[in-house]
């Protein structure tokens, strides 16, 4: 069996086979069997499973709209431990670290989430209410669970804390009923459920976490349908994390960032397509523009100078343009969840993010096929243009990510970046393997030792990584 193959379910790990030499992973899942017990009555759980959080090296912003991005897996991740009897007619859910308070919901409640109230447990019960149709659809009785949550992504950086949770819940969700998805499946549901908490999400989060494979990073293509090709990375560089600690929560300023954001893509591939003469009406992604009108990425960056304006559009303008009323506009266009809230859009500079993004996407997986010829400095440039493009055209970097990558590169990087959804959060930063020592304390005494309030474990937020595992099933053995 090809462990990695995306059409197989999630593999079935020994946890003591795949922390052979870790202590601290093996104890910490020792910690959540005794912790468990504590906190249900002794009962011993039967199921471990676990989904890593992810960091993109290029391909930002670029998801929602259709295009390939290029992630891997993180080591840090989401785990759960659970138990189950035929007694049990709800779903327990609770947590090793006290800050996030247990919830329990009857196994054939309706799940409404409250987007107005931020709670973790939320991100459970969207992968309940994705897992719940599924089982509607057939005769099985929900099974009643108690469940126990550890993580150690960091939270609201960038790195995908939320989707490791969404996905381990998902995946633990469906195999406590028997429910036998591939890995290619649980990610599609994943990335469905989450947008239950109100953000929509292009995909690549949930997509990673299953479908990552140890030592190389992951190209995926969303359209026409879910492709991952593993791309090998240069043997010569490490790769940095590098938190802001500038918190971002996507879910509370959602309005005027990450939906605003979606809703801007989609009103630009719109109005693309309307001046391009295309059939705009089915039009929802730049990408849908591009198999239209069968032009290369340059072909349609020429395009948006030539029919979009630099000023920002309001709503009226659009909706006058396409013939529809604003409230036909806002129906058809805006996101349903976290709503948007804005005057203006600013489609052009938007749209030639994404294109000239996505062609980095490809010219970085393209340069990593020839190991040979590669010049690592060409892999870095294609970096740091994604940050600068993350800048100034599509504004989802802040100061403090900004001062940071730059002390980065002063520091030895070959190149830096915002690294997710941005706003705050991590960079990646990619450093000749032979300079990380010296890099991690440049950086360290430039920007990190003057914050306030650091925390006191420096690997949870500056820390070396590499591409690792996605999410399985464990046994604890
Ligand atoms: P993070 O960084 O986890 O907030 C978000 C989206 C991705 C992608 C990136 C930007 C979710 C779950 N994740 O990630 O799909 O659009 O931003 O590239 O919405
Ligand atoms: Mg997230």
């Amino acid at each position: 069996m090809d462990l990695y193959n995306p059409h197989e379910p999630p593999i079935i790990e020994s946890i003591n086979e795949i922390y052979k030499d870790d202590e601290s992973s093996q104890n910490r899942y020792k910690e959540l069997e005794s912790k468990f017990r504590e906190i249900y009555n002794g009962d011993t759980p039967t199921h471990y499973f676990r989904a890593p959080g992810r960091v993109n090296l290029i391909g930002e912003h670029v998801d929602y709209s259709g295009y390939p991005v290029l992630p891997f897996a993180l080591e840090q991740d989401c785990i759960i431990a659970v138990y189950s009897d035929p007694s049990l007619e709800s779903i327990k859910i609770a947590n090793v670290d006290p800050q996030y308070p247990p919830l329990t919901v009857g196994t054939l409640d309706y799940i409404d989430i409250n987007l107005n109230c931020h709670r973790w447990s939320n991100y459970v019960l969207a992968a309940w209410k994705g897992i719940q149709q599924y089982l509607t659809t057939t005769t099985q009785k929900p099974r009643g669970l108690c469940m126990l949550f550890s993580g150690n992504v960091p939270l609201g950086a960038g790195v995908s804390s939320s989707s490791a949770l969404v996905c381990v819940s998902t995946l633990a969700l469906a195999q406590m009923n028997q429910l036998n998805f591939t890995k290619e499946e649980l990610a599609q549901i994943a990335v469905r459920s989450e947008r239950f908490v109100g953000i929509e999400g292009g995909g690549m989060d949930q997509t990673i976490s299953f479908l990552a494979q140890p030592n190389s990073a992951t190209l995926i293509e969303f359209l026409p349908t879910l492709k991952t090709h593993s791309v090998q990375l240069p043997k010569s560089v490490s790769f940095v994390i590098g938190n802001s600690l500038v918190e971002s929560n996507k879910i509370v300023t959602g309005g005027i960032y990450y939906n605003l954001r979606v809703v801007e893509c989609r009103l630009a591939a719109v109005l693309l397509a309307f001046y391009m003469g295309l059939t705009w009406e089915h039009i929802r992604k730049l990408h849908d523009v591009q198999v239209q009108s069968n032009l290369k990425l340059d072909e349609l960056l020429v395009k948006v100078e030539t029919h979009l304006q630099k000023e920002p559009y309001t709503k009226s303008n659009i909706a006058e343009i396409l013939g529809l009323t604003i409230d036909q506009l806002e129906k058809k266009y805006f996101p349903s969840g976290v709503k948007v809230s804005a005057d203006t859009f600013k489609l052009y500079s938007r749209a030639k993010h994404v294109y000239s993004e996505s062609s980095r996407v490809y010219q970085f997986a393209e340069k990593c096929k020839s190991p040979g010829k590669l010049s690592v400095q060409e892999l870095g440039n294609l970096m740091n243009d994604s940050h600068q493009s993350c800048a100034q055209l599509f504004e989802c970097s802040c100061p403090e990510l900004d001062q940071l990558t730059s002390i980065c590169k002063q520091s030895g990087a070959l190149s830096s970046r915002l690294c997710g959804a941005g706003w705050g959060g991590c960079t990646i930063s990619m450093v000749p393997t032979d300079q990380v020592p010296q890099f991690l304390e440049k950086v360290y005494q430039i920007y990190y030792s003057k914050l306030p309030n650091l925390p006191k474990d420096r690997s949870s937020y500056f820390f070396v990584t590499s591409p690792s595992q996605g999410a399985c099933t464990l046994i604890l053995k």
